[in-house]
């Protein structure tokens, strides 16, 4: 498998349905490698411990974190199954962003930002990321996310091991559109 797909098929099992191929997530989103590998391999998804190293170490975005052994992997956020990563609560960046498309904006200036399919509202400290996550969707649109504000109102955000910011919601009252 070349690593775009091997990434994109890690996506699916790590994030979104592990059971297809008859794996389990732990309630932190780990797996074991071994199982990944032998599962997937079963699945007719064939790669390898050092394919698998390569997507880890190459993906641009740092989508999957290997444990300390080596021995565990996960996706680093984005899942849709409910998991627990553990990650401590911090203070954020007094600004983040959030790349969306326009057909999107009326309802998210109605009733905010809301985690979709989603465990949580993925937001960026720079604002290109929010372009090219947004353009993902559509035509782009950028929220500005009040995130000092809501800091202060006492709502917790989480940085993932890839740098994303990650909040359960963000009201409409702590947006500003950037056109
Ligand atoms: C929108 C990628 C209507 C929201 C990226 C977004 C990210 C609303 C869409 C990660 C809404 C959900 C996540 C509301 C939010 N009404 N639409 N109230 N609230 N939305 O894909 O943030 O490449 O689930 O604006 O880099 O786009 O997969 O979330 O447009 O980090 O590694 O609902 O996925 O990473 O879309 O992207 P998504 P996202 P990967």
């Amino acid at each position: 498998m070349d690593q775009v797909r091997l990434s994109k098929f890690l996506s699916l099992v790590l994030r979104h349905q592990p059971e297809t191929i008859g794996l389990t997530l732990d309630p932190a989103g780990w797996v074991g490698v071994e199982e990944l590998i032998a599962k997937a391999g079963a699945a007719g998804k064939r790669f390898d411990r050092d394919q698998l190293l390569e997507v880890v170490a190459t993906s641009e975005k740092k989508r999957f974190t290997l444990s300390d052994d080596g021995c565990r992997i996960r996706a680093a956020q984005g899942h849709s199954v409910r998991v627990e990563l553990g990650l401590a609560a911090r203070e954020p960046p007094l600004v983040l962003f959030h790349g969306t498309a326009t057909r999107f904006v009326a309802a998210i200036l109605e009733e905010g930002l809301k985690p979709q399919g989603r465990q949580q509202v993925h937001l960026s400290a720079d604002e290109a990321t929010a372009v090219r996550v947004g353009q993902r969707h559509g035509k782009p649109h950028i929220f500005r996310v009040d995130s000092a504000a809501m800091y202060a109102r006492g709502l917790q955000f989480f940085q993932a091991d890839n740098g994303v910011w990650l909040t359960d919601a963000v009201p409409p009252e702590f947006l500003n559109s950037m056109g």
